[in-house]
């Protein structure tokens, strides 16, 4: 008895609010006369948030003062250095300096003085490779102690700008054999011409000491000459081995 009335306001609320919701339906109402509109629903959920607006206009207040500077910061590491930039345009000419005294030139001397001294040192130095000397006059002839072909000879006396020992008269011929205990080569050959006997600088030599029968050229092969044990001279093969003794001149 309780239940009916519930159903049949149940079913006239939800007819007129099914009538509600269609335009025009409460103007209509052809068959049901019209009542009372019902009461609004409870609002719905929130929808979703809408698309980000643009960005306002600057506002119009004043602007705060400036604060005060923040702390130091601390202390970066040390950058790496650059390169070094090109080479700049060569400067210009500058004046001309005043005119100078003695001093370059006195350089110059010096340094040729120093120059020559050098030189000298390094004879000095290649000297030492020789143990026995003897002076004739402007004349020293100095032993290497050491055999060589002719050749040989003349390089070793050039490593002390000296020639191979020339007995130029009988006085320096005594003094080169006296010196000497073994057959030592002399600077005469007569390589350019068979037969004349020329120093190393071409020169026709005009003292000689010939032992009997030599020159003798044995087997056309001998165009050096020697000094013998006794100072007398033979001519021998260039290529023999004898003491090698250069000469030198003050
Ligand atoms: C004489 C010299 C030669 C050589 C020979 C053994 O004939 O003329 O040069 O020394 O002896
Ligand atoms: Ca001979």
């Amino acid at each position: 008895m309780f239940l009916f009335p519930s159903l049949l306001l149940l079913g006239v609320v939800t007819a007129s609010y099914a009538e509600s919701i269609i335009e025009g339906a409460q103007s209509a109402c052809p068959v049901i006369a019209c009542s009372s509109p019902g009461l609004n629903g409870l609002p719905g959920k929130d929808g979703r948030d809408g698309t980000k607006g643009e960005k306002g206009e600057p506002g119009q207040g004043l602007r705060g003062l400036q604060g005060p500077p923040g702390k130091v910061g601390p202390a970066g590491s040390p950058g790496i250095p650059g390169s070094k930039g090109e080479e700049g345009p060569k400067g210009a000419v500058g004046p001309k300096g005043d005119p100078g005294e003695r001093v370059e030139s006195d350089t110059r001397e010096i340094d040729a003085k120093i120059s020559a001294l050098e030189s000298e040192l390094r004879s000095l130095k290649r000297w030492m490779l020789f143990f026995r000397s003897e002076q004739v006059g402007k004349k020293f002839f100095v032993s290497s102690g050491r055999k060589t072909n002719f050749d040989e000879a003349k390089t070793l006396c050039s490593l002390i700008q000296a020639s191979v020992a020339t007995p130029r008269n009988a006085e320096e011929n005594r003094v080169l054999q006296s010196m000497t205990k073994d057959i030592t080569y002399l600077g005469i050959t007569d390589k350019r011409i068979e037969g004349q006997f020329e120093d190393l600088r071409g020169m026709i030599v005009h003292y000689t000491n010939w032992a009997a029968g030599e020159p003798n050229n044995m087997d056309f092969k001998e165009h050096c000459v020697v000094l013998l044990l006794d100072g007398m001279w033979n001519d021998i093969p260039c290529s023999d081995t004898f003491l090698a003794v250069c000469e030198l001149s003050q």
